[in-house]
């Protein structure tokens, strides 16, 4: 008892020293523009318990395994170790209507390494390329399991070159899978506007360049689904928009198609 109280005191006192790096990036700590284009920015907190993950077993394919140091866990909910959920799409569901945007001439681009997709969710702008590339000594198989535009199904071998496939029409939540390796799982959201972000390792997002008005934002997530919150874009300066999900809530479904919840535990 004396032994595990002095543990836990001895680490008490250290903590100050380490925790004091950590502040900046505490859930509840304004946010910090990284430029001036920046127009919204935010953090997507999350509440309750992170859920635990057994590591991917990927003993049958050894040239995947050997790329990774440590254990591999599923990318399906990462809380941040500040507290914040990672990997939630936020874009604007409302306020362009009537703009047309042309495709951005860079592809977005999804890799495979060391048979994890990176990055796990991207964003792809209706008529924008998305090009797949396989970056390991296998051959995988790209299996896009849309509802709204085509499905494709494409093996892809070792050293063959990028797939290019172009979405028509805007779909969420669009799960990417490998009929190869069981666990590998992608989500790709296709919208018809160029404002989007994807929480990062500090629950953080920057939407850039939308110009001043009222907007309507989604946050999606694969597990929890949808969350909106009214914005004023004013000029010049970034608006401040928090989303928060919860580890208790059932999944809500967004505006836009979305496939089932496909979930790889
Ligand atoms: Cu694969």
């Amino acid at each position: 008892m004396f032994l595990a109280m002095a543990t836990a005191y001895g680490q008490a006192a250290k903590a100050p020293a380490k925790a004091a790096p950590k502040a900046a990036a505490k859930a509840d700590a304004p946010a910090t523009a990284s430029g001036p284009d920046v127009a919204v920015m935010g953090r997507v907190s999350f509440k309750g318990t992170a859920p635990v993950s057994k590591p991917i077993a990927m003993d049958s394919e050894p040239s995947c395994a050997a790329k990774h140091t440590g254990k591999v866990y599923p990318e399906t909910v990462i809380v941040n170790p500040n507290g914040t959920l990672k990997n939630v799409f936020v874009y604007v569901k409302t306020g362009l209507e009537g703009k047309t945007f042309p495709a951005p001439q860079t592809p977005a681009t999804l890799n495979q390494v060391g048979c994890v997709y990176e990055p796990h969710v991207l964003g792809v702008v209706v008529g924008q390329d998305l090009k797949i590339v396989n970056s390991d000594a296998t051959t995988h198989n790209v299996h896009a399991l849309a509802q709204v535009n085509p499905d494709f199904n494409i093996g892809q071998r070792a050293g063959a070159g990028p797939i290019i496939r172009i979405f028509d029409k805007p779909e969420a939540t669009m799960g990417i899978v490998c009929n190869q390796h069981p666990w590998m799982k992608a989500v790709a959201h296709v919208i018809s506007n160029p404002y989007f972000a994807v929480s990062g390792a500090d629950g953080g997002f920057e939407i850039k360049n939308l110009p001043p008005g009222t907007y309507t934002l989604e946050a999606l997530h694969e597990k929890y689904g949808a969350s909106t919150q009214q914005v004023t874009v004013v000029a010049g300066k970034p608006v401040a928009v928090n989303f928060s999900f919860s580890s208790g809530q059932a999944f809500v479904p967004g505006s836009l198609k979305t496939m089932a919840n496909v979930i790889v535990p």
